[in-house]
């Protein structure tokens, strides 16, 4: 290399040598020395050793910081991995899954008011849960589709209910079209991994495991395959609720609603399909923050509906996985929190509750007074991102309660 620039030095100092006397045309001879010399150097140090090589990545993420990311590209590695320093398979590129492969749902929420009913048994049973992993393409927004990974076909999948000292078995099915391996982590799991190991399964098989529900809570479940955090993040997340011995108190309503994160190629607002994006996600940088897998979910028909006298509950969960919620409803207070789903003591009059990432609230409050009550996470330029929806109440109005005063 130091011979090629000898040369080329040589060849431009004969030609200076020669133009003395032009001061104009030795600045642009200088200028192109200095660019065939940038030009020599970038080429040397892009020639690495085989198993690692320096590539700067398109995504918008990581060339707006004029970063480049260091991929290995190692003999027998699958793909390209990001190095990282986790337990896990880190982020990685595999060849380009053709969104066609997969089946086309009409919308990947899940409805908010499905929620299998309150355990009245006394004592503890053993309970078989079936669930599927299946990627689908669905629209976060109009015009907006994504290829979605999923327990059973919706975001966040199926609401699991059990009682404390219930044995559980679980199988998981990946289904045949998958183009990855998929797994169940589950919080209310006492073992290693919670899970993850035991139901790990590759497209178009099936793993049953087998736990013990020791602890009474609402917790998260999500799928744990490498890279957990991709996996997570594009929609493999749901809850379980162990009930206590005594069960929950009566109410009139529950609903189910988890927050998630998106992270897409386009910006916020692109109307096609959206590629996703693991540099914005290892920069914790979403596009779209949502209630139950795409914006306005929780809106129209989806929108939660109970009326004055009614006394709800909600199952809060928050399936990240970077942003903790600050859970609010606008114009309500919640009689009861649950903090961080936990079922022992309990906070009341309480306006604004966190949930964790991998974590979970359970609020309860009485309605007082009819209209549109906005649900947000009050990090509020999140509402922006799609973070919100709404609980409408009917019934009658009590101005003594709320009315504006005529003067
Ligand atoms: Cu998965």
């Amino acid at each position: 290399m130091s011979k090629l620039l000898t040369k080329i030095k040589t060849t431009v100092s004969a030609s200076l040598n020669t133009l003395n006397n032009h001061p104009q045309s030795r600045l642009i001879y200088t200028s192109i020395f200095i660019l065939i010399t940038a030009l020599v150097y970038g080429l040397a140090s892009g020639i690495n050793t085989p198993s690692q090589q320096t590539m700067t990545m398109g995504s918008s993420a990581a060339t707006t910081m004029g970063k480049s990311m260091t991929m290995n590209m190692g003999k027998g590695m699958k793909g390209m991995h990001m190095i990282t320093f986790g337990p896990g398979d880190s982020y990685h590129v595999h060849k380009k899954a053709d969104p066609a492969l997969f089946e086309k749902v009409s919308d990947i929420s899940k409805d908010a008011s499905d929620i299998p009913q309150p355990i009245n048994r006394t004592h503890p049973e053993t309970v078989e849960i079936n669930l599927v992993a299946k990627e689908v393409l669905a629209d976060i927004a109009a015009v907006t589709p994504f290829h979605y990974w999923t327990f059973n076909g919706t975001v966040p999948g199926p609401f699991i209910r059990v009682r404390v000292g219930d044995t559980i078995k679980l199988s998981l099915t990946n289904d045949k079209s998958s183009s990855h391996d998929h797994s169940i982590d589950l919080h209310a799991v006492t073992g290693p991994g919670g899970g993850a190991a035991l139901t790990e399964v590759e497209p178009g098989k099936t793993k049953t495991m087998q736990f013990k529900a020791l602890q009474p809570g609402l917790f998260v479940y999500h799928c744990a395959a490498g890279n957990a955090p991709t996996h997570i993040a594009l929609g493999m997340y749901g809850l379980i609720l162990v009930e206590p011995e005594q069960g929950l108190p009566a109410v009139d309503k529950e609903f189910y609603l988890m927050q998630g994160e998106l992270y897409t190629k386009g910006m916020l607002g692109d109307r096609k399909y959206q590629e996703f994006d693991g540099f914005k996600m290892i920069e914790e940088r979403p596009e779209y923050i949502v209630f139950n897998g795409r914006v306005f979910s929780l809106v129209d028909n989806g929108g939660l509906k109970a009326k004055v006298g009614d006394t709800i509950r909600l199952f809060v969960g928050n399936g990240g996985v970077s942003k903790i919620s600050s859970f609010h409803i606008i114009g309500e207070i919640f009689d009861k929190v649950y903090p961080e789903a936990a079922i022992g003591q309990t906070l009341e009059n309480v306006q604004t509750t966190l949930i964790p990432n991998g974590g979970a609230t359970m609020v309860e409050l009485k309605l007082d007074y009819p209209g549109n009550y906005v649900l947000v996470d009050h990090a509020l330029t999140r509402v922006d991102r799609g973070a919100w929806g709404l609980l409408s109440v009917s019934g009658d109005k009590d101005n003594s309660i709320y009315s504006a005063l005529v003067e």
